[in-house]
């Protein structure tokens, strides 16, 4: 009930009586008050007068479904949000439910406190300050083709960035940059067997409105936020939605046929590292080379120094920069 008198209020340009809103869901005076004070509990501002009713003033930043779809118009990508004001970690808690979930559940948190990032690495995700989610998905296609995944998440971000005229840069494979510093990172996790997926949870974080003063300080020369780069405060409601609509327009071919040839595009035109030499790294091993093209399988082509070329389905790179590899 909650929701939908959240919604009357929403709907309504005028203060909406007491009395309608009982008549409309035939319950008690008492019981909408109560309702509306737990509306403003969580940050709903409410203004109420007695026989005039309520009016909604101002609804509370945060990445509920209530609060976004408005926004959003994807057929599944987004349908169901499972949303916490607090988590370990969008991810985890994903493949913890991933099995009885349908495809496009979307798991959000305002605030990590367990935050992952590849290879056991952490993500800074302080509260209300950026987007943290998860999207649990179940392609039928080979697990070998997840890989290239991580493109479509990155494509998605990019164009809803520069849908709110942000330009940023795509770092293959999962990272997006904006003037060369961080500031969304993606995780691709998942579970199959031999020749069939489970499910894969692809995790976004994103720098949204951090003052650099709340970006760590181990991270402030690599990372930034849409806030320090465009200097305002971005709406994180409607670039959640944003993606999630990207996402989905982007995804949908994959589901089936494993094709992303649209996300590629987008990866090619705006990547970070075709044409600059960087540095292949492969667990211990550093291995110098140029970057010559991102191909149509997702893989990225690269130069030795001795001119052997070849294709590199995943990894990590550094670039070359002024002050060495960043
Ligand atoms: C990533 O890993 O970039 C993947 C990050 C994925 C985060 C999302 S948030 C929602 C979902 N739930 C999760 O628990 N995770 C996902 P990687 O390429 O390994 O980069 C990690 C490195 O980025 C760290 O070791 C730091 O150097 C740096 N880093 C950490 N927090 C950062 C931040 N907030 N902004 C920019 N850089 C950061």
């Amino acid at each position: 009930m909650k929701n939908k008198i959240l919604r009357l209020l929403k709907e309504s340009e005028d203060f909406l009586s007491g009395e309608k809103i009982s008549e409309e869901f035939g319950v008690t005076r008492a019981a909408i008050w109560k309702t509306i004070n737990s509306l403003k509990e969580e940050g709903y501002e409410i203004e109420s007068i007695s026989r005039k009713g309520y009016r909604l003033l101002s609804s509370p930043d945060v990445l509920s479904y209530e609060e976004i779809k408005d926004y959003l118009n994807t057929r599944f990508i987004g349908r169901k949000i499972h949303y916490f004001d607090t988590i370990n970690s969008t991810n985890k808690m994903a493949k913890e439910i991933a099995h009885k979930q349908g495809e496009g559940v979307v798991i959000v948190a305002e605030e990590q406190i367990e935050g992952r990032g590849r290879l056991g690495r952490t993500w800074d995700s302080p509260r209300g300050k950026g987007i943290y989610f998860s999207i649990i998905l179940k392609p039928q296609v080979h697990p070998m083709k997840v890989s290239k995944l991580t493109l479509v998440g990155a494509a998605a971000v990019h164009l809803a960035l520069e849908e709110i005229g942000i330009k940023s840069k795509i770092k293959w494979p999962n990272d997006i940059l904006i003037n060369g510093k961080k500031v969304c990172g993606i995780l691709t996790e998942m579970s199959s067997e031999l020749n069939m997926i489970n499910y894969v949870v692809m995790g976004i974080g994103i720098n949204v409105n951090l003052d650099r003063n709340e970006i760590p300080k181990d991270l402030q020369d690599k990372a930034t936020s849409l806030k320090i780069e465009s200097r305002d405060k971005v709406n994180r409601k409607k670039l959640l939605a944003s993606i999630l609509n990207k996402f989905e327009s982007f995804y949908t071919p994959f589901m089936e046929e494993g094709e992303i040839t649209q996300a590629i595009e987008v990866c090619r035109k705006n990547s970070a590292v075709i044409g600059k030499e960087v540095q292949m790294i492969n667990g211990s091993t550093k291995r110098l080379c140029k970057v010559i093209d991102l191909n149509d399988a997702g893989e990225l082509v690269v130069e030795f120094a001795d001119g052997r070329i070849e294709p590199i389905i995943s990894g990590e790179i550094s670039i070359r920069g002024i002050n060495g590899y960043t």
